[in-house]
């Protein structure tokens, strides 16, 4: 953890599921709050500042002006206001924490980060069951939430895609946990230089030495390193409170282990917490789970 010796964290709102076409993300941040996570993250003898929530339109009446990124010019407003946040938060010396929402916030979260430490490298870990590499020439459902990681690399939507500057080699981009993908998201994946770890690679070799190799990949010549996690990484036995769950995931403890070692390799300036969907959920568990892991994220240990 970058600042890991001034212990300040910001938490920043994104109640947005406009990037997903099931109903609930919107309800995240409310949840993740409702769970006590400004509490549980001070007990780490954190200092933790609240900016509340990015301004999101009330997504029944808006308009559809896109077929192929539906939603488009709302989430690209949404996600230059992340960035923005994210930008103060490193400023002020705090580890932004982006509580999602659906996974399009990454776009602005990923550069803000960027944009602070630019000219410097930085590299991204993005722990999913999906690869989120559509583009809305291949997208076959036309939510954004599906396109993040192509917009990171300059593919996409024009108005996702514009913004500041920063640098971001998909040679430092490292995806966990990835099961499921569309046939040209799979052509994407396998060409666009990203090192990705599917779940057979995980379970073949096991998460400690992937993440090894994962840290590895995001701290080659980067300055710092911005965490992008999907719940629906997790296993839905665990974690059922998330739009597009997945058979096979990450266990309990293997999601944990993730972040625990992420957190010691000291290069963590940022962390996305995406995709909770409160509707969805059992008895707020995926909540609780979500913020048990910021926790994790931020060096909670067991001894
Ligand atoms: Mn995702």
């Amino acid at each position: 953890m970058l600042y890991r010796d001034n212990k300040r964290a910001a938490v920043i709102g994104v109640p947005s599921d406009l990037g997903v076409g099931i109903r609930g993300a919107d309800m995240g941040p409310a949840a993740l709050r409702a769970s006590e996570i400004k509490r549980k993250i001070e007990c780490l003898g954190y200092d933790v500042s609240d900016y509340g929530n990015v301004d999101v339109p009330i997504r029944e009446g808006l308009p559809i002006t896109s077929t192929h990124a539906r939603y488009v010019e709302e989430i690209a407003g949404i996600c230059q206001q992340v960035a923005v946040q994210v930008g103060q938060a490193l400023r002020a010396e705090h580890v932004p924490l982006v509580l999602g929402g659906d996974h399009s916030l990454a776009i602005g979260s990923v550069r803000g980060v960027g944009e602070f430490f630019h000219p410097r490298k930085i590299g991204l870990v993005w722990i999913d069951a999906h690869a989120d590499l559509n583009t809305p020439a291949t997208t076959e459902t036309a939510n954004v939430h599906g396109m993040p990681l192509s917009v990171l690399m300059g593919e996409g939507d024009p108005r996702l895609v514009a913004g500041g500057e920063f640098c971001l080699d998909p040679s430092n981009i490292a995806l966990i946990a990835v099961r499921t993908l569309d046939p040209e998201e799979a052509r994407i994946c396998l060409n666009c230089g990203i090192r990705y770890f599917t779940m057979r690679e995980i379970d073949e070799r096991g998460l400690a030495k992937i993440m090894r190799e994962a840290i590895g990949v995001a701290t080659k010549g980067t300055e710092a390193i911005h965490v992008s996690f999907d719940l629906d990484a997790i296993d839905p036995l665990h974690a059922p409170g998330v739009s597009t769950a997945v058979m096979g995931g990450l266990t309990y403890r293997e999601a944990h282990l993730a972040l625990e070692m992420l957190y010691e390799s000291d290069k963590v300036c940022g962390f996305d917490l995406v995709e909770l969907n409160p509707m969805r959920d059992v008895a707020n568990r995926t909540a609780q789970l979500g913020v048990e892991l910021v926790q994790s994220m931020l060096g909670k240990t067991i001894l």
